[in-house]
């Protein structure tokens, strides 16, 4: 595939030798996401620094490896907007390992000193924590899992302390673990779970981690659809080669990570991320603005029929509903300055827009209890607590309430995807169209809601009087109410 590739001059090639590249970081959760983001800065990398190639490993499903493996893992990364579609090879990952079939080999990998760099996109769930706390869920099946075999771990954090404890018995030093989630405070929430998970096997094992390893924290961003097989035929069209799976994606991209890599780091600063010593306000201010926004357009968008994000944003009540949560409700929470916040803000609603990537609104509506707390709780807690105002950010909590019923405004199911969701039904179930009793069943979850939103009367009646408009007049009408 790379001299076919490499031949289109309407694709960028790889600019380095890629026999010359050694495995210096390790990736788990190897999705469209790190393929579009920290793959693309470690290939920018890999012409100056050899030394910084990616071993990429799935935990749950062997179909990455399966469709880069014929292909030597070279991929193609297709930059799509309304001006048109760029292509470029991306080389940087040397290998995938498929944890379900190659533990042993990944248990290694991980272990071997080369390896400075553990890196993650394993989605909220992947972290088998508590979202409301940020604390290891120690009745989560994986880590129950992980206590009783904890040579042979199935979870992220089973994978890295029994890595860890591999390197500390062999005297080696440990990698750096690198969250690139949509976490808040990503390092520190990745520390605290696998040191609490280490606690549980062995305190000198959690105080020897707690003291030499590393966990930065970093704010990422870049918006990537999954790949379907009409992008695969837009590849082929452009590029003349059947790659089994490209990516898309939009130009935008950022990453903006906190400078802490006792064992070295790629120069990333020399290829557009932005090194600091404190990444937790440009984390906050992210997922309240971009992810809170994507979710509640995906909740009352998917509802209201819009298939695309870029659909939902063009309905002009949603459109106003967004404007007005980011600028009333959301940005006088944050710590920055209001003109970049307007600047910010405007950015996103352009990136939103963009007509040529297919986001679905069902993609992003994937997993609200994993994302909800983050996105648009914490808000909520900032305001209440400053007796202001909640009434966007309650429609957005209000319509992931609707959209885990699992019916439709047509009557007909929706196919919810969430680590909850036969909770989520048995308690809609039980609930039916009573907007009181959803809410109530609902906001009894302490996973999501904590213990103390489910006692705020403000907004407990927010949420509820949106959950009945939105079964009483339906999505759009309700959003187009409320913005
Ligand atoms: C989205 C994010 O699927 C989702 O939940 O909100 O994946 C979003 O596209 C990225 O965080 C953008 O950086």
């Amino acid at each position: 595939m790379s001299t076919r590739l490499t031949m289109k001059s309407l694709v960028t090639p790889l600019a380095y030798d890629r026999k010359a590249v050694t495995p210096g970081i390790v990736h788990l959760g190897i999705g469209a996401f790190h393929r579009a983001h920290m793959a693309v800065y470690v290939d920018d990398i890999l012409a100056t620094d050899p030394s910084w190639g990616i071993i990429g490993a799935s935990l749950r499903r062997p179909d990455t490896k399966d469709a880069l493996a014929p292909q030597d893992f070279l991929y193609t990364l297709a930059i799509r907007d309304a001006a048109g579609t760029r292509a470029r090879v991306i080389g940087s990952i040397l290998d995938v390992l498929d944890a379900n079939t190659q533990r042993k080999e990944l248990i290694v990998t991980l272990a071997d000193p080369r390896i400075r760099i553990v890196s993650l996109t394993v989605t909220e769930k992947g972290y088998c924590h508590d979202p409301a706390t940020g604390n290891l869920d120690q009745r989560h099946p994986d880590i129950i899992a992980d206590l009783a075999n904890p040579h042979a771990p199935i979870s992220a954090p089973g994978l890295l302390v029994r890595a860890l404890e591999l390197r500390r018995q062999a005297g080696n030093a440990p990698f750096t673990v690198l969250s690139c989630d949509n976490l808040p405070s990503n390092g520190k929430t990745v520390a605290r779970i696998v040191t609490q998970f280490a606690r549980l096997r062995d305190p000198a094992l959690a105080d020897w981690i707690a003291e030499h390893v590393a966990f930065p924290c970093s704010m990422v961003d870049r918006i990537v659809p999954a790949t379907t097989d009409a992008d695969r035929d837009i590849v082929r069209d452009l590029t003349g080669v059947e790659d089994a799976w490209p990516i898309m994606t939009e130009p935008f991209t950022q990453w903006v990570i906190e400078d802490h890599f006792p064992q070295g780091r790629p120069a990333f600063e020399t290829v557009g991320a932005q090194l600091v010593e404190e990444v937790e306000a440009f984390e906050l201010m992210k997922l309240r603005m971009l992810n809170g926004s994507h979710s509640t357009m995906s909740y009352i968008g998917y509802l209201g029929g819009c298939q695309f994000v870029s659909e939902a944003v063009a309905d002009p009540g949603i459109r106003q509903l967004i404007h007005g949560l980011m600028t009333n409700e959301v940005m006088p929470t944050l710590p920055m300055d209001r003109k970049d916040l307007e600047a910010y803000r405007d950015a996103l609603l352009a990136r939103f827009a963009n007509p040529a990537l297919k986001h679905r609104t069902w993609q992003i509506a994937m997993d609200g209890s994993q994302k909800l707390p983050q996105r648009l709780l914490g808000t909520i807690r900032d305001r209440l607590a400053a007796g202001q105002s909640i009434q966007r950010l309650a429609l957005g909590v209000a319509a992931w309430m609707r959209y885990v019923t699992g019916i439709d405004e047509k009557g007909e199911p929706i196919d919810v995807k969430d680590p909850h969701a036969a909770r989520l039904r048995a308690i809609a179930d039980a609930a039916g169209r009573d907007a009181e009793k959803l809410a109530d069943g609902l906001l009894g979850l302490p996973e999501i809601f904590g213990t103390d939103l489910p006692g705020n009367a403000a907004f407990r009646a927010a949420v509820t009087g949106h959950l009945a408009a939105l079964f009483r007049d339906g999505a759009l009408a309700t959003a187009k109410a409320v913005a």
